[in-house]
This record gives C-alpha cells, sequence and structure tokens, in this order.
C-alpha cells in the first residue's frame, strides 16, 4: 500500500503526481468522528434555521461570537449570563469513554479507517498539544490523551487511523490577527508535525483553508515534509482542504459535503479519488434536539454508499459522540447496520471502481454498476421486478446473487445481458436494503 518511492518539491506541480494510496481507494467507507466542548451544548437550531452550515453543532462558539440570537439566549439561558464557550471544557469530562468499544463499533460497520478530529475551528485539541497553552484534552477537561487512545484501539482492530485538523481557529488571536507568518511558523506548522510524529496518522483530513490561499498557509511546505520526510511519507492519505485555491484542485482527494458542498456535479465524473461525508443527522458534532426525522435511515446510509462507490468516490460516515464519551444509540444501529449489509455485499463495494461504462442516470433506476477485475457488480437499490437488463454486455460465464445460492438464469441478446429476477422468499433474501448481482 505505499507509493512510489519518489522526493516532492513544496510545488503543486510536484506534489499532485503523487498518487493516493492504494489502500484508501480499495476501502471505500471510512468513520469520521467530531468531538470536542461543543458536545457539551450539542446544539443548533434544529427546526429555526435553513441552510446546511446552520445545522452543525460543532459551529456553536462562531456562531456566540456573531451574536446570533438563538445561540446567545441558549447559551445565557442554561449556562448563565456570563458564562463564556471555554466553560464548556471542565464539562466535556469523556468519563464514559472507552475507545475500544469505538473501536469495535467501526470495525463491525465494515469500515476500513477512523478519522477524528484532532482539532476544530474552536482550536481545543484532543491530544497533549503545547502550542495550545493548555486548552487540550490533557491538561483540560478529560485529562486522557484522547487522539493516543483511540489510535491504539482502532490499529488494534485493524483499521487505519486518520485526523482531521482544522487550519484556522476562530478564536485565537495568533489567527484571527491575521499574521500569517507567525501563524504557521510559531503554531500551525509546528502542531501539526507534532500530531502526525507522535500518532503517525494515515489520513488528514484537513480543513478550515478558506481564508487564505495555500502559499499563505505554508501547506506545500507541509505536504512536503508530509510526503518526503515523515513516518507515514508512503502510506499517508490527504485531502484537498489546503488553501482557497485549492479545493478540487490540489492536494489529494476532493471533498464533498451532504452532497451540496464542494465540486457535487464534477467531482463524480473526473478520475480522480473522491469523498463524501456527512453526518447520519443533520450535524457532525453531536447535536441533541435533533428527531428521528433529521437522521438518515439505514436503507438511506446504505444506498449512498452504493452511489458514492458506484460513482468512483469513498464514503466518510459522520458520528457525533456525547461528551461523556458514549456514541448515541441510534448511531450505533446505523453503523451496525452498515456492516451487516457490507458483510453479505462487501465484495461489490472493496477494492472495486466505477464501471468505466455506467450510464449517467442510474439512480433514477435504482441500479448501480461496480467493477474488480473482471467481474461486474449490479447493485440494486430497489428489488428488481421481472428482467434486469444490463446495457452493453454482450456475455457471462455466470451470473450470481450475494449470499445467496439460488440460481439466476440470465441470456445475452444482441446488445445487453438480460437477467431473469430469481423468486425467493422475502425470508431468505440474502440482505436487506440493497442487493447485488455478480457478472463473471
Ligand atoms: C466543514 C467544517 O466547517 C464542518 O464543521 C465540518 O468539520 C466539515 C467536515 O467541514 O467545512
Amino acid at each position: 500500500s505505499s507509493v512510489n518511492a519518489q522526493t516532492y518539491e513544496a510545488n503543486w506541480n510536484s506534489l499532485d503526481k503523487r498518487a493516493t494510496p492504494q489502500w484508501w481507494s480499495d476501502a471505500k467507507f471510512g468513520i469520521f468522528i467530531h468531538w470536542g466542548p461543543y458536545s457539551v451544548p450539542a446544539y443548533a437550531p434544529v427546526d429555526e434555521e435553513e441552510g446546511v452550515y446552520e445545522k452543525y453543532a460543532e459551529h456553536y462558539l462562531t456562531k456566540l461570537m456573531q451574536g446570533k440570537t438563538s445561540y446567545v439566549n441558549f447559551q445565557k439561558k442554561y449556562y448563565g449570563k456570563n458564562s463564556t464557550y471555554d466553560d464548556f471544557i471542565p464539562l466535556f469530562k469523556a468519563e464514559f469513554f472507552n475507545p475500544d468499544r469505538w473501536a469495535n463499533l467501526f470495525k463491525k460497520s465494515g469500515a476500513g479507517y477512523v478519522v477524528l478530529t484532532s482539532k476544530h475551528h474552536d482550536g481545543f485539541a484532543l491530544w497533549p498539544s503545547k502550542e495550545t497553552n493548555g486548552r487540550n484534552s490533557v491538561d483540560a477537561g478529560p485529562k486522557r490523551d484522547i487522539a493516543n487512545e483511540l489510535t491504539e484501539a482502532v490499529k488494534k482492530t485493524g483499521l487505519k487511523m486518520g485526523f482531521y485538523y482544522s487550519l484556522l481557529e476562530w478564536a485565537n488571536p495568533l489567527y484571527t490577527g491575521g499574521d500569517m507568518e507567525k501563524w504557521t511558523t510559531q503554531y500551525m506548522l509546528p502542531q501539526m508535525k507534532d500530531l502526525v510524529t507522535r500518532y503517525k496518522p494515515e489520513v488528514i483530513f484537513s480543513d478550515g483553508e478558506w481564508d487564505y490561499n495555500s502559499k499563505e498557509l505554508k501547506s506545500e511546505q507541509f505536504l512536503q515534509w508530509l510526503y518526503n520526510d515523515s513516518p507515514v511519507k508512503n502510506s499517508v492519505v490527504v485531502n484537498d482542504r489546503w488553501g482557497k485555491d485549492t479545493r478540487s484542485k490540489h492536494g489529494g482527494y476532493y471533498t464533498t459535503e451532504y452532497d451540496l458542498i464542494g465540486d457535487t456535479v464534477n467531482t463524480k465524473r473526473i478520475e480522480h479519488p473522491w469523498e463524501e461525508s456527512r453526518g447520519i443527522g443533520t450535524s457532525y458534532g453531536y447535536s441533541q434536539f435533533e428527531r428521528l426525522e433529521h437522521y438518515s435511515s439505514s436503507k438511506q446510509l446504505v444506498d449512498l454508499l452504493i452511489d458514492k462507490v458506484s460513482n468512483g468516490g469513498n464514503l466518510l460516515l459522520n458520528v457525533g459522540p456525547k461528551a461523556n464519551g458514549l456514541i448515541p444509540v441510534i448511531m450505533e444501529e446505523r453503523l451496525l447496520d452498515m456492516g451487516k449489509w457490507l458483510k453479505v455485499n462487501g465484495d461489490a463495494i472493496y477494492g472495486t471502481t466505477a464501471w468505466a461504462k455506467r450510464p449517467a442516470k442510474m439512480k433514477e433506476h435504482n441500479v448501480f454498476y461496480t467493477q474488480k477485475g473482471k467481474d461486474l457488480y449490479v447493485l440494486c437499490t430497489a428489488w428488481p421486478k421481472g428482467n434486469l437488463t444490463i446495457p452493453g454486455v454482450k456475455s457471462a460465464s455466470k451470473v450470481s446473487l450475494l449470499g445467496s445460492d439460488v440460481k439466476v438464469n440470465f441470456k445475452p441478446n444482441t446488445a445487453n445481458l438480460v437477467i431473469t429476477t430469481p423468486s425467493i422468499n422475502p425470508g431468505n433474501m440474502p440482505s436487506e436494503h440493497a442487493w447485488v448481482f455478480k457478472i463473471s
């Protein structure tokens, strides 16, 4: 899973030549975790506000700083007139945080990697980062090295571990002062290198790149170090958020968010690795006022994974643990359901690529395709009625239904392969939500 030994220069022309390590493209499915002091109020006005960002509970601090009425009122009413965001730090106790239990759940979900917020836009670090001057999870709040504990637990299960890292900080004078030379050399770069050197993450999901360009943020310098000299130089995977000039242009894989943010139209048409991320609900950080209607169902999530993978993408599905370290049961159930589906149908997901000849409208027909070697997988998000016609496939030696030994009849006509949908008793269906025919 390593990339060619090569030396990179600190410019996009050189850095963009590095291929995304294969392990990541093969894994297809990852787990994102947003966890920090914002998990204490776990608040976003889920009913009052429109817009995707308005639902992000991890944006609490900036809303408060902007004087947004709903947040200011919520803060005063439940935490006191003179309370501040940092009053959440001692309340972020993580007292029931059990890293092995988390890791085992992620493993059971069928995911191949985990990405934890090492530090979000509020600047609170989940490792003993000395740059933070005590605003970190070892000196305050949980009093634990969360990054380390989770890294060890995740690696034990055989999954890859990675970190989200925010290049910006809403309330750090060194950042808000606007002197990027100071910010990068005194704070950001040493902090990022410390994170990589200590925990050797194999994914870096960088974020908060939109205020400055990548030159000012010295992103090329950082990546040069990461690719040439860091302990994860051969296996680390990065995204495209390195400056306001880089999204869907430079760095590693391209990113979309809730199918709304990022270049959602072109991303899935081009031959470049990409990844959709979103919460199971409407927020990344835990948002405690969400109700069932705000959550995606297991069916919707299985369909989402199929949609992304059949268009050449990965899915990074987010969980927002509570401040006490427990993962909401509804999120647990969703992950376990993904795992159940993948256990039967994973062959059509892991290690596949988009089918070069895929039709433009797969969603409309509830029929999607992936390919691996000489095999073509036909993923049906609705059980097909009657015949299933595979356009442009002229012959096959065998067609099977994953997870079932039912005989599947098929015959080629002049232009297409026609599969007769087998009749199976509902109780004998190999999986719920979606079914896969494998054409060999
Ligand atoms: C965004 C952030 O602002 C959100 O809070 C979240 O972390 C998402 C993955 O990236 O840009």
